[in-house]
């Protein structure tokens, strides 16, 4: 059975969406619409779909199983909810909302109709983060995780509005690394943060240190910056270090995962292959898209649930929202 989809957003990033789905086995992106009538047709064009501008009145006219939501976050509640309305999954990009009241909003008028919602959260999909939540089981109680996200890497090239948004390292991928900490930590119940503008050519804060308490009683330090001088950079690779009881796991740059455990230690490559249709350095996103969409076919089909869900991440919101508060006032916020 092929589920039939419909794409919101012809832009920068949904063009690894469109080269991801037309590979994925069960799915067929019938309809691609942007507000912008040259994005929408050249997308349609390159990919075999109907071209549109108005989402309403394709996902009135499509009925897709499916709506994949790639714009940017002013319209995602109102893509959600319209998207609600005509089918049966949605997908949402990140951020997923800019306030707890939109988040909840779209959570519910997906819940109201039986809708699946899933938001694209593709950094606990990639590769080295998927090995190692899957290596963790032997390691122990967990009780430390260190997410390291530094970089110098031009990305107001790719995505210019970048550089006009307030809470940019949080929001933009803090939101990313909050995942990976819950996903492999669980969740969070208080959050203390330092914010820091490094680059004087953009507006918002391009940097912060946080300091996570989650319910186990695990402590996470995650930290992010877009203004780091570092060769070879390594953009877009997160650094880890998560620690048990009974071993460590460590991922470093050149994605080096070595498992300390017993007074042995371990070592694995867990470099994503680079898609046909890709390139360095984002293979390891591109892969971690491929490995996302894979899932969904699977939630389609009913062999998996969505991960993360809506609800999910809307924990996930919750907390960057206090993070960005904790960067603010300089007080830790409390979350239980
Ligand atoms: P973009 O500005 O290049 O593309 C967004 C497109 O959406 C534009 O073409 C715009 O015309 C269209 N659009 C806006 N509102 C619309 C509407 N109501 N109906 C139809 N089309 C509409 O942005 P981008 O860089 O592609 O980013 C899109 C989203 O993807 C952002 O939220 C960004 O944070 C996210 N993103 C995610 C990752 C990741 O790894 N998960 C990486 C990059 C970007
Ligand atoms: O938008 C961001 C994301 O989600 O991953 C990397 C990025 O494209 C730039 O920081």
């Amino acid at each position: 059975m092929t589920h039939r989809g419909v794409l919101i957003g012809c832009g920068f990033f949904a063009r690894n969406h469109m080269e991801a789905w037309t590979r994925q086995a069960g799915v067929k992106i019938v309809g691609v619409c942007d507000t912008d009538p040259a994005k929408a047709e050249a997308f349609a064009a390159a990919y075999g779909a109907e071209a549109g501008t108005d989402a309403a009145e394709m996902l009135a006219r499509l009925r897709p199983d499916f709506v994949d939501i790639a714009t940017t976050v002013g319209s995602h509640r109102a893509l959600v909810e319209l998207a609600a309305r005509h089918a049966r999954l949605v997908i949402c990009q990140k951020p997923f909302a800019e306030t707890l009241d939109d988040g909840a909003a779209m959570v519910a008028a997906c819940a109201e109709r039986g809708v699946v919602l899933t938001v694209h959260e593709n950094f606990r999909w990639q590769r080295p983060i998927r090995e190692m939540k899957a290596r963790m089981d032997g390691l122990g109680k967990p009780r430390f995780l260190r997410l390291s996200f530094r970089h110098g890497y031009d990305i107001y090239a790719n995505q210019p509005y970048l550089a006009e948004v307030p809470d940019l390292a949080l929001t933009d991928v803090g939101l990313h690394l909050f995942d990976m900490a819950r996903h492999l930590m669980g969740d969070v119940v208080r959050v203390a943060c330092e914010v820091q503008r490094r680059n004087p050519a953009v507006k918002g804060e391009d940097a912060f240190t946080a300091l996570l308490r989650h319910a186990s009683g695990a402590v996470s330090s995650v930290e992010c910056s877009f203004h780091s001088v570092l060769e070879p950079d390594p953009f877009p690779q997160s650094l880890a270090l998560l620690e048990g009881d009974e071993g460590s796991l460590e991922l470093t740059q050149g994605y080096a995962m070595r498992l300390h455990k017993g007074g042995r230690v371990e070592s694995f490559d867990t470099e994503p292959a680079c898609p046909d249709w890709g390139a360095k350095p984002w293979h390891l996103i591109q892969d971690s898209v491929v490995a996302f969409q894979a899932h969904v076919a699977a939630v389609l089909d009913g062999r998996a649930e969505a991960a993360p869900s809506g609800a999910h991440n809307l924990g996930t919101l919750r907390l960057t929202l206090a993070a960005i508060r904790a960067g603010q006032t300089g007080q830790t916020v409390d979350l239980a």
